[in-house]
């Protein structure tokens, strides 16, 4: 059956050659050359970086006001770069006892235009509620105020890592060499009191 199998395989190389040629003898007549061009899409970089400043507020409302009209406040950066899940950063919506937010802000000297994404990825240590909400403001260009019209809203349903795409509103800061957001509960019912440490903090810039 092999050598007639190596047969049948011959004829028919011979008929698609045939066929080959009937077709391009009318072609050669009219010769058409085609050009194609080839775009290559540059590879996207993300880079990870450690905040170069961070803190913890208390403030009366955390979704508006200054930094300055924090009733206290916290330098945390050294607290979420140390890879140590147990150290970290509280967060909490009306705290009991005080009647207060405890929100964070973090900033990096990187200028928004240079980023196609950014996002920034928190370790949550310790959640009292879940899923948990929360809302990331963006600052105005005085690196004091946030920028009340503009947040995203996120949640997480589990401790460790979680990231969130922040492109929708960091670019308010285009042109000022520096980025900078609030991260803070929502403001529900669900959520008062109830207190989230985030341990580890990161920005992911995509250019
Ligand atoms: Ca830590």
């Amino acid at each position: 059956m092999y050598p007639n199998s190596r047969n049948g395989g011959y004829r028919n190389l011979i008929a698609v050659l045939s066929l080959l040629s009937l077709m391009l003898i009318p072609m050669a007549d009219s010769l058409i050359i085609y050009t194609a061009t080839v775009v290559i899409t540059p590879q996207d970089i993300a880079t990870i970086s450690d905040p170069d400043s961070a803190t913890m507020l208390m403030l009366i409302t955390a979704e508006s006001g200054a930094d300055s009209s924090a009733g206290s406040s916290e330098n945390i950066l050294d607290m979420l770069v140390d890879d140590e899940q147990s150290s970290g950063g509280e967060i909490v919506y009306n705290r009991a006892g005080n009647n207060k937010d405890y929100a964070h802000w973090y900033r990096i000297d990187s200028e928004s235009s240079n980023y196609s994404k950014v996002e920034i990825r928190v370790a949550f240590s310790t959640l009292e509620v879940t899923p948990y909400e929360f809302q990331v403001f963006v600052y105005q260009s005085d690196a004091e105020n946030i920028n009340t019209g503009y947040y995203v809203d996120g949640s997480s349903s589990a401790t460790g890592w979680t990231t969130i795409d922040v492109s929708s509103i960091i670019h308010q800061l285009d042109g000022q060499g520096f980025m900078k957001v609030r991260l803070i509960s929502s403001m529900t019912s669900r959520n008062q009191g109830k207190i989230v440490i985030v341990s580890e903090m990161e920005w992911i810039l995509t250019s």
